[in-house]
């Protein structure tokens, strides 16, 4: 007896280039809207799965809750309509945010004084009763490590640890290519790691955790204070060097603000001030470096990363001090580690987005 001959039926073969181009397609139109609270910035992007921001909204963070959700609410209501016209398919909402957070309920749980009125805060009702989504939240720093994890530097990297510097310093630590919690959410807030005994006063209530001297807002607060000492001793004098800065005798005050507004003085003054050659402003960011240098130390001997990314708006300040400090105080073991300032547009932004981009598309 013969074999019964098997029917089989095949497709007419389809030209590779139109797989991969349906591919890109679906990986350009597929998005997530990400959310990110800060200590001064409010900021919503639609975010494709290839980690594209095409639109990104900032606001500043308002002061209270009230006024925060509706902001919240009304940006994203925006952005859903744009993501219409920029042909974005919006599967879900993640949300990063200072503050320790539930990510199994999407709940904030408490914060610094860096966001008000933000303890026990339920963000995942409202946003996906308003929105008809998923929603995820984390901490920012996480967010921030999730991106790099997805997008960035620590693609494929079992172990590494990000620190992200804005008003305050986020952390974020993975471990076995996953991010770690803790018992009680409070797992790498990097941020507060001590590294004096009786430092500045920290946004937590404590003192000389590494936020206080080398966040946005530590750094904003020696540009006051010494700019309050020259306003204080004698009238600036035009600079030779610079149209918006005035420097007198190694001091420094910014070109327009009347000693009155200080508001306007920030860290990235400072740190003008300090590329002009100003003393007493390099030994500040000097300091600040230091700073981050022991609690970059310390994070090496909790869990001996292989790589820690810097990211936020004084990372590439940080890196060379960080790098230094590593090879002098670090022991032998931990030394090998790499150092390196993210590449990422708004890490913690992208990270909240790829919380919803690596869900909605697990298999
Ligand atoms: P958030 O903390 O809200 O997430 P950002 O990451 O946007 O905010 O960072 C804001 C902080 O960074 C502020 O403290 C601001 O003073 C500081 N900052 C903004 N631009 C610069 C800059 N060019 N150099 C140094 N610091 C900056
Ligand atoms: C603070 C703390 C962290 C956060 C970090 C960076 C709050 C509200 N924030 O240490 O949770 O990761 O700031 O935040 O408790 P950012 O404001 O610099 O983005
Ligand atoms: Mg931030
Ligand atoms: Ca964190
Ligand atoms: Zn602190």
């Amino acid at each position: 007896l013969s074999e019964p001959v098997q029917k089989t039926f095949s497709f007419p073969p389809v030209p590779e280039d139109s797989v991969s181009q349906d591919i890109d397609h679906i990986l350009e139109t597929q998005s997530a809207l990400g959310i990110d609270l800060g200590g001064t910035n409010l900021r919503v992007a639609i975010v494709t799965m290839m980690g594209k921001i095409m639109r990104k909204y900032t606001q500043p963070n308002p002061k209270t809750y009230e006024e925060r959700m509706e902001l919240i609410l009304s940006m994203c209501k925006q952005a859903m309509t744009d993501a219409i016209s920029l042909n974005c398919r919006i599967l879900g909402v993640g949300v990063s945010t200072g503050g320790r957070v539930n990510p199994k309920d999407g709940v904030v749980l408490d914060s610094t004084k860096l966001i008000n009125e933000w303890n026990h805060i339920d963000l995942r009702s409202p946003l996906s009763q308003l929105l008809h989504l998923p929603v995820w939240v984390d901490n920012d720093g996480n967010c921030a490590a999730l991106a790099e994890r997805k997008f960035g530097h620590g693609k494929g990297v079992e172990n590494f640890v990000t620190v992200i510097t804005g008003t305050g310093i986020g952390g974020g630590i993975i471990q076995h290519s996953e991010l770690i919690h803790g018992s009680t959410f409070c797992a790498a807030e990097l941020g507060h790691i001590m590294v004096s005994l009786d430092g500045p006063e920290c946004s937590c209530g404590s003192r000389g955790c590494v936020e206080a001297y080398a966040s946005g807002l530590a750094l904003q607060r020696e540009a006051k204070r010494l700019h309050d000492e020259i306003a204080g001793i004698c009238q600036p004098i035009r600079s030779e060097y610079s149209n918006d800065m005035l420097i007198t005798e190694d001091l420094l005050l910014m070109e327009g603000m009347s000693v009155n507004n200080k508001e306007q003085v920030n860290a990235s003054h400072l740190v003008q001030a300090a590329r002009l050659g100003n003393r007493k402003a390099e030994g500040v960011l000097q300091t600040a470096g230091l700073a981050l240098g022991v609690a970059v130390v310390n994070i090496l001997h909790t869990v001996n990363p292989s790589l820690v990314v810097l990211s936020g708006v004084l990372a590439q300040h940080y890196e060379s001090p960080v790098r230094n400090f590593i090879s002098q105080h670090a022991l032998s073991s931990a030394r090998e580690v790499k150092v390196m300032t993210s590449d990422l547009d708004s890490p913690a932004l992208l990270g909240a987005a790829s919380m919803v981009l690596d869900y909605t598309t697990r298999r």
